[in-house]
């Protein structure tokens, strides 16, 4: 689905003829989303389920963070939704690990939405006091626009990516709870200033947790593993998240980064 201005002229102004009529479709999709995610919440909440969204550019390192993270979870009661334009190839890598894994294929859709996962949560077998993962499809902008009923988003940057992303996509920072900072045991290698990142991330959003990790070594696995069973003892409500963050990132926005 392509949302982003996704208006549609009803007409065009001829002498005589009324002004031109931009329907708001883009609204819309929004209004129809946030019920659905409301619901999907609700649901999760009524279970007592954490749900973390996983979202970033594509290959930042999020299945790795995942398979990781069920590794060291294993035996707890976890499941996860994989969203991709197309193939299975992530659900296959969550299922090696022994956890439950739904994928879903977006075609030329660029996120999840909240009917896409109100229809996974059908499929799965939700028990109570669970975690259900999900990882959304690889892209900085568009999944910033969609509740999908999680508790929190989770960003993962990797330190290959550029520390001024947080500034030029401030949208998904300010809709994060969480940042984590991927790939560290690549941060020697190559030109990442991590400290100026992190600024950049608070820029956009104060309130934001940031993480330092390697997924393939496992330095700050611990760290996130804590940081989960926080959530999971109180997770907060995000009903209002995207409406804030949004407010947020536009404030900011217009402000150069300092030197
Ligand atoms: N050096 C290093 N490589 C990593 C780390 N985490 C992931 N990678 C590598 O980064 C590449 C992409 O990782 P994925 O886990 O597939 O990334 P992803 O975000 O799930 O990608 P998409 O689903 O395509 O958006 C793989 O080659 C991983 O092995 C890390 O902490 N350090
Ligand atoms: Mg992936």
């Amino acid at each position: 689905m392509h949302t982003a201005r996704a208006r549609t002229d009803a007409g065009t102004q001829t002498a005589g003829s009324p002004p031109k009529r931009v329907v708001p479709i883009e609204t819309d999709i929004l209004a129809r989303n946030n019920k659905l995610a409301r619901l999907n919440r609700q649901r999760l909440a009524e279970k007592g389920i954490l749900a973390l969204n996983l979202v970033s550019s594509p290959g930042s390192g999020k299945t790795t963070l995942l398979v990781e993270t069920l590794r060291k979870m294993a035996g707890d009661n976890i499941s996860v939704i994989e969203g991709d334009q197309e193939t299975d190839n992530d659900a296959a890598r969550i299922r090696e690990t022994g956890v439950r894994a739904i994928q879903i294929n977006t075609g030329k859709g660029c996120h999840l939405d909240a009917a896409m996962i109100g229809d996974a949560l059908d499929r799965l077998q939700l028990r109570d006091r669970g975690v259900v993962f999900i990882e959304n499809v690889g892209n900085l902008v568009c999944p910033a626009g969609f509740d999908l009923g999680e508790d929190s988003k989770v960003v993962v940057l990797s330190v290959t990516e550029g520390e001024d992303k947080p500034l030029k996509y401030p949208h998904m920072f300010a809709a994060a709870s969480l940042m984590v900072l991927n790939k560290i045991d690549l941060a020697p290698h190559v030109d990442f200033d991590i400290e100026r990142c992190e600024t950049n991330a608070r820029r956009v959003n104060p309130n934001i947790d940031i993480l330092r990790l390697s997924a393939r070594t496992g330095d700050g696995m611990e760290q996130w593993l804590d940081w989960i069973a926080a959530r999971r003892e109180s997770p907060r409500p995000r009903a209002n998240a995207l409406a804030e963050s949004h407010r947020a990132a536009s404030d900011t926005t217009a402000t150069p980064e300092p030197r």
